[in-house]
């Protein structure tokens, strides 16, 4: 068990110290420790089998997850209720999500609770916010086709940090991306609030030169079929949220118009894409 701990990356290892350090802070009544620099900074790595590394306790309240990458990959949360297993997750995502079968779909949405997430290049960090309450958690990378969980705790004081300024794109209703704001930094933070009923995901893609939205919407039309008029090499993501959550990453991206959308497969409309649905809005970064 030390032998394992020793083997963690040395951030990962200060991080658990602070989260125990904190945690006898809060025993003996002091709030002092939770100041700590490091208190809301969780170190993610994902090697290129898709394992995640990080601690296996962190703190409650505001944390930002800073996640490295050994190949391109998407770092989510999850929660799941008790008896569900994450057997039965990767049972229920393979059948459900992979192969379309919509009552495997609903018993996956109806047992977790998805909290966000990042995607991640190598060479890059991927940077996700969220609020999260004590409890128990899973990570995945959902890039990988068999996922492969790491389970986290979140125990202990609050981190006290606080969430980065940012701009929201909501997502209403049950399939609608809210219009405003029309336009957002090309650069910064990006909250994707999802006050709607239903999970979705948050995808910002860049139209292609010359192109515009009616161009996308007449692609949307085609059943995106064809050549598509944006360009998914300049694109950023926020993971799937429940509703009622939101998460908020960071982004880097050439200024210019592009379309928000949510491919997420809806389980009542026979896995149908919500951007079929109408689920996607033009968006200026400047
Ligand atoms: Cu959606």
């Amino acid at each position: 068990m030390i032998k394992r701990k020793l083997g963690v990356v040395g951030a990962s290892v200060l991080l658990v110290a602070t989260g125990a350090t904190t945690m006898t802070a809060e025993a003996s009544g002091s709030a002092a420790a939770a100041s700590s620099a490091l208190a809301g900074t969780v170190a993610v790595s994902i090697d290129g089998s898709r394992v995640i590394t990080m601690p296996t306790t962190i703190q409650p309240g505001v944390n930002t997850f800073s996640v490295k990458v050994a190949k391109p990959g998407s770092f989510q949360i999850a929660q799941t209720a008790p008896g569900y297993t994450t057997d039965m997750v990767t049972a229920d995502i393979e059948a459900g999500l992979d192969k379309g079968d919509a009552k495997a779909q609903k018993r996956f949405e109806e047992n977790t609770t998805l909290l966000g997430g990042v995607t991640a290049f190598p060479g890059t960090t991927g940077k996700l916010v969220v609020d999260l309450p004590a409890g128990d958690y899973l990570a995945l990378d959902t890039w990988g086709r068999t996922p492969k969980f790491t389970s986290f705790t979140v125990a202990g004081a609050d981190t006290g940090a606080t969430a980065p300024s940012s701009r929201t794109i909501k997502a209403i209703k049950d399939v609608t991306l809210a219009k405003k704001p029309a336009s957002i930094p090309n650069k910064g933070w990006l909250t994707f609030k999802n006050a709607s009923s239903q999970n979705h995901f948050l995808l910002v893609v860049a139209l292609k030169p010359g192109k515009t939205y009616k161009d996308f919407l007449a692609y949307a039309d085609g059943h995106f079929e064809g050549k598509p008029p944006v360009s998914f090499q300049n694109a950023m993501e926020v993971g799937v949220i429940d509703p009622g959550k939101k998460a908020t990453v960071k982004y880097r991206l050439p200024k210019g118009k592009y379309v928000a959308i949510c491919f997420w497969p809806d389980a009542n409309q026979g896995g149908m894409p919500h951007a079929m649905m109408g689920m996607h809005r033009a968006l200026t970064l400047k």
